[in-house]
């Protein structure tokens, strides 16, 4: 398995998960990425689906990419699954696409909708996003779970409805940066170019900071926020135990280098050779 083997930069694409509750937005957040970020990037895409190839069939339909830079991966399983517990067949798929276009600069990873608990397991990406929208009502924030609270980015997508959903969105950020202790929020609608530009800026700082060394990926870690690693309690049957993931996070959202990284275990980190 091709790893990273230098010890100064990542000779792999940056792999970027977006998870979120089903119909938050993600393909269309992705389409978004792709139209605003394909002139400078070289992009690669991999959608989950349960049963289906919807995802990847909206996307290449939407005209934003290669289609053959966009591959669906059925996890016929909990999509909670392929993303997190057994990661094998999303990493062959973005190893098969660097191999088949590389050099890559970026490879965008999205999982099947899910309920609020689903994260990306760091030995498949590098970063991640975190999708709610506006339609899930401004309360959802509140609600927590381990991507609104740890993910690299949180994403509050569909400002466009908020008059029409009575949800007061300037609240539904300041909430979401609460319950991230500081943490990056973007409120995003596909129809607000600046929101686009705040989004797409985010992304362009974390390619830096992931290729100058500078980014650790962190585990949001499986289970509801207010976790922490050092209490026991409640532990046993936790399969992914985790540092802390806000741990000393910047305003811009970088982390230090040192203790925030998570201790993955068992698994063989596609990040390894990571940091300077
Ligand atoms: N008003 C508005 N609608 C949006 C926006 N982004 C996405 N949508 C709509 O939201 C619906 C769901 O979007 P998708 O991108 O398919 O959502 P998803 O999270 O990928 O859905 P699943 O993969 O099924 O979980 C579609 O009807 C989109 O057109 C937005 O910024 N504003
Ligand atoms: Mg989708």
């Amino acid at each position: 398995m091709p790893e990273n083997t230098t010890a100064t930069a990542p000779v792999r694409a940056m792999r970027l998960g977006v998870a979120g509750p089903v119909g938050t937005g993600k393909s269309s957040l992705i389409a978004t990425l792709c139209r605003a970020l394909a002139g400078e990037l070289r992009l690669g895409v991999i959608t989950n689906d349960i049963y289906t190839d919807e995802d990847a069939r909206f996307l290449r339909s939407a005209g934003v990419l290669d289609p053959e830079r966009i591959r669906p991966v059925e996890t016929g399983a909990c999509p909670h699954t392929a993303i997190r517990d057994d990661v094998t067949a999303n990493l062959l798929a973005a190893e098969d696409m660097e191999a088949d276009f590389g050099p890559l600069d970026l490879v965008v990873i999205e999982s099947g909708g899910d309920n609020l608990t689903a994260t990306f397991s760091p030995a498949l990406v590098d970063a991640q996003l975190f999708v709610l929208d506006v339609a899930g009502g401004g309360d959802v924030v509140r609600k927590g779970g381990p991507g609104i609270a740890r993910a690299d980015l949180l994403v509050i997508n569909k400002t466009d409805l908020g008059p029409y959903v009575g949800v007061d969105v300037a609240r539904m950020a300041r909430e979401g940066r609460e319950a991230r202790e500081g943490s990056p929020v973007v409120a995003l609608s596909r129809h607000d170019e600046a929101s686009v530009r705040t989004l797409t800026d985010w992304v362009r700082d974390a390619l830096t900071r992931y290729r100058t060394g500078n980014h650790a990926p962190v585990d949001p870690g499986p289970m509801a926020p207010h976790f922490h690693a050092d209490q026991d309690a409640g532990d046993a049957g936790d399969a992914h135990p985790h540092t802390h993931a806000h741990g000393p996070t910047h305003p811009d959202g970088t982390t230090d280098a040192d203790g925030t990284a998570d201790a993955h275990h068992g698994h063989a980190p596609a990040n390894a050779g990571h940091g300077a």
